[in-house]
């Protein structure tokens, strides 16, 4: 039995030790229920800050290699995180074990993004260690603070699906669900975002550069996964179709895991991402005859496999590498779940979609469908009816897009030449399907070839469809969203299969948009509401019973105040662009896009220079506008529109006659950390998408958990985030989703509404006149010719009505009281937006899984150690 870990590997092909370089280790075996005998030693669990800085000062001699007494931060940092490790190390061993004896169904979410931030803060704070670890540290005489400034912010995501991620992990582990992410080690995240004379310029985010103390290697688990060859037929001896993928090219997969610990519960879960990996480092008999080049090919065609995340595409561009990576992750993740689930229920398939659940974030791993299919076909030899119930029962499927642009496609060609095996897979799976919708609407062609899986002229395979097709769940991400996926978007599958679709209201987690981003709001909420709430974020609806104490609201808007004098403080020191914490400050930070309308906000900050510079004695309250977020790098529209950003903030800050009433600032390389210091401190949450266009946004929730109100449209959350807030706390304006739709049937003309708007005309005048841009007169030329032509996303429509709630909120913040009574309303009404509520009906509504009996452990750390 050596060959154990290997032999329920899916491919078909045996893979031979000397082509991937591995030996096969001895089978793990533990002596029955002995286990409290393996558990390791106290001084790796334990709490007490004594054992915290024993463990510390033995990793920076034993695993750092350091005098611990001429340490360097960095290096007690990494022994820090190490010791915090151990001690996930422990819960974790203890959390498989219980999952293992209550038969707990596990749920893989499978995504090409996970953005996570900050591993140590968040850690100490979930595990519950903060005040241990800093008197642990007073024998090193640094501060926690700057410990925590020492890493890195892993960036494996571009924005909201990525993050979103991340805080469903939290939940899941928070709850105590049997919960795993499965995703890419990318080598470099999301492009580290420089502004150089106002423009975009992008470089490499090496983050692995210093090492990761946070992941555990686990090379007895590589997985190979196929690329390429062909596929051969045949007929087994009882007479059935077999097929064999050979002459395939190989790639491994090596897991890197990391923990990842539920709140004060004693869960540790695991997030593994796959890291490619050549299956043959050095071809020698090339190099032997001396092309070098040629000889480390294979190494790196198949390292690059996993060496950086695509950015967020504004349009659909079919890249080959892409869809590697996507086949790559999903390949390994399904290995890894098939082998777990032999591991413990042997070959009883039955029992598959009842131990196993597997969510789709969004289309990118949906290549999972074809792939579960050929392991439960080719390498377990089910037959197509019992295998294709399996993959459907299993799978379901998340939707978070609504611009049809932005639907992936993938060429036949590509994926013939690829995927083969899949490529007949999904042929039999689209035959099979339009079968069925043929019987339910016979002489429907149009509707045939809308729902078709494979796309005529030109002929792609459309993953969307796939992904429906095989899942027996599919979910928009807000209310609105579900809706328009339902009537819109998928709207003959939603005919043909009403009852698959569902709709899962977003959710962010507490404990990093709370906890960790706030913690003097953390803070007031505690004194106020005692403990508990953390875990139980309705609780926080008990703040509104004090929105009318003026004790209460005095302490509430000094912490907004503390944390806008922070940001503040940090926008000098890096750009030399002084915000006064009195303005009101209004935040636009996420991803530069044209249907995020950064533009109507920036339309917005020039017309109001303008009419502060032509009436300088109106008593209006100060202003600050705060922008961040990256543009993809192929995406010439948005990145102009952050130069505008650029020149506008720079006549605006240095113009004597505005002096403080205006400001504006672009705070460059967006990412978890610097959320985490924005978004406590805005006042006003900037939210104004076109409607129809977001699919849900979270931004919207983190702001108005801060306790920031929302200047927004009809879209997405923020609907949902209204209706909770009420409509007097909540500044909505703009087109509905069916106005926007008839104006764009109709006809729409920006420049007929220009002329209707004298408000429109004053910012068009100073923008066109090229006041912002006189070194280069013609730059934004390509911005107004698009306003006043197309404005596909109707900036000039909604215009008008931006400047009136514009208007309203700055009337209102000249009244604190008013203010901040419906800033604090913001957070008491955010506790439904909690990720542990949208994970709760994820596992009641479409995983039908059981968390562990009062979501914690019930053997305890101080029991065992
Ligand atoms: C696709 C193909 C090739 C390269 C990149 C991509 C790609 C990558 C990332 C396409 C889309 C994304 C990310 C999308 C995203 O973040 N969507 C957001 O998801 C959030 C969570 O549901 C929502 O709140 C946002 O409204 C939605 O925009």
């Amino acid at each position: 039995m050596t060959h154990q870990l290997y032999s329920v590997r899916p491919q078909p092909t045996p893979v031979h030790e000397e082509d991937v370089g591995l030996r096969t280790p001895p089978p793990f075996a533990l002596g029955g229920h002995q286990h409290q005998s393996v558990i390791p030693p106290r001084v790796h669990s334990s709490r007490e800050p004594q054992d915290l800085r024993r463990s510390i000062i033995d990793h920076l001699l034993y695993t750092c290699g350091r005098d611990p007494e001429h340490a360097d931060l960095w290096s007690i940092y990494k022994s820090l995180s190490m010791a915090l490790r151990d001690r996930l190390l422990h819960d974790w061993l203890l959390t498989r074990r219980e999952f293992r004896a209550m038969g707990a169904k596990r749920i893989y979410y499978l995504s090409a993004e996970f953005l996570l931030g900050r591993t140590l803060v968040h850690n100490l704070i979930n595990m519950q260690l903060t005040t241990a670890v800093e008197e642990a540290l007073r024998t090193f005489q640094v501060d926690l603070a700057s410990l925590i400034e020492q890493a890195e912010d892993p960036g494996l995501g571009n924005g909201g699906l990525g993050r979103l991620a991340a805080c469903f992990l939290d939940s899941l582990a928070t709850l105590g669900y049997a919960g795993y992410g499965y995703g890419i080690r990318y080598e470099f995240g999301s492009f580290e975002q420089s502004i150089e004379h106002g423009w975009q310029r992008e470089r490499a985010d090496n983050w692995l550069r210093y090492g990761n103390p946070w992941e555990i290697e686990r090379h007895e688990l590589t997985a190979v996964v196929q690329f390429g060859g062909e596929v051969e037929q045949s007929v087994d001896d009882q007479g059935r179709m077999r097929c064999r993928w050979v002459n395939a090219r190989k790639v491994l997969g090596v897991p890197y895991d990391t923990l990842i610990a539920g709140y004060g519960n004693g869960v540790v879960n695991t997030l593994r991402l796959w890291s490619a990996r050549a299956s043959r480092e050095l071809n020698l008999s090339v190099f032997n005859a001396g092309d070098y080049r040629s000889a480390v090919e294979d190494k790196i065609l198949s390292e690059s496999i996993s060496k950086v995340l695509y950015p967020d595409d504004s349009s659909w561009e079919g890249k080959r590498l892409r869809l590697q990576q996507q086949y790559f992750f999903t390949a390994c993740s399904i290995w890894d779940i098939v082998r777990r689930f032999k591991q413990y229920h042997g070959d009883d398939w039955n029992l598959f979609a009842d131990k196993v659940s597997i969510q789709l974030n969004d289309t990118h791993p949906s290549i999972a469908v074809p792939e579960l299919m050929r392991v439960l076909l080719d390498t377990e030899r089910l037959a197509w009816d019992q295998a294709f119930a399996i993959a459907q029962k299993t799978i379901a499927f998340t939707n978070h897009t609504l611009l049809p642009e932005a639907l992936e496609r993938w060429p036949i060609g590509l994926f013939e030449e690829m995927l083969p095996r899949h490529l007949q897979i999904i042929y039999e799976i689209n035959h099979r399907f339009l079968q069925e919708v043929h019987v339910r609407f016979p002489n429907d062609q149009a509707r045939l070839q809308r729902m078709s899986i494979i796309q005529e002229q030109p002929r792609q395979v459309r993953m969307a469809n796939l992904a429906v097709v095989g899942s027996h769940s599919v979910n928009g991400v807000s209310a609105l969203h579900s809706e328009l996926v339902k009537h819109e978007l998928l709207r003959d599958f939603y005919e043909f299969w009403p009852e698959r679709f569902n709709n899962k209201t977003n959710g962010i987690t507490p404990r990093r948009w709370l906890l960790t981003a706030n913690p003097l709001l953390t803070e007031l909420v505690t004194q106020t509401l005692g403990r508990g709430w953390e875990t139980q974020l309705a609780r926080l609806e008990e703040l509104a019973g004090h929105i009318h104490n003026q004790s209460f609201l005095d302490r509430f808007a000094k912490v907004k105040r503390d944390n806008k004098a922070e940001l503040s403080n940090f926008v000098r020191s890096q750009l030399g662009v002084t915000l006064p914490p009195d303005a009101l400050f209004e935040v636009h930070a996420k991803r530069i896009h044209e249907y995020k309308r950064q533009l109507l906000t920036l339309m917005y900050v020039i017309w109001l220079y303008a009419h502060i510079k032509a009436n300088p004695n109106q008593d209006v309250p100060p202003r600050a506008f705060i922008f961040s977020g990256k543009a993809a790098p192929g995406y010439h529209m948005a990145k102009l529109h952050i130069k505008l950003i650029h020149d506008v903030a720079q006549v605006v800050n240095r113009d004597p006659d505005v002096r403080d009433q205006l400001k504006v600032a672009f705070l460059e390389n967006y990412s978890v950390s610097l959320a985490e210091l924005t978004l406590p401190a805005a006042d006003l949450s900037l939210q104004v998408s076109l409607a129809g266009t977001e699919a849900s946004g979270t931004g919207n929730m983190k702001m108005a958990l801060n306790g920031a109100l929302t200047l927004g449209t009809y879209d997405g959350a923020n609907i949902e985030i209204r209706e909770a807030v009420g409509e007097e706390h909540f500044f909505l304006f703009g087109l509905r989703t069916e106005e926007v739709r008839r104006l764009q049937q109709e006809g729409y003309d920006p420049n007929a509404v220009i002329a209707r708007s004298p408000n429109l005309q004053q910012a068009f005048e100073l923008l066109a006149s090229g006041f912002f841009n006189r070194d280069d007169l013609s730059r934004f030329a390509p911005i107004v010719h698009s306003l006043r032509t197309q404005d596909p996303y109707l900036v000039c429509a909604d215009f008008d009505a931006f400047v009136e709630a514009q208007e309203a909120a700055a009337a209102r913040y000249a009244e604190p009281t008013k203010w901040f009574s419906s800033a604090a309303l913001n957070v008491a009404r955010m506790g439904r937006f909690s990720s542990d509520t949208t994970i709760r009906r994820y596992a009641e509504e479409i995983w039908s899984a059981a968390p562990l009996p009062g979501g914690r452990r019930s053997v305890h750390i101080s029991s065992t150690s």
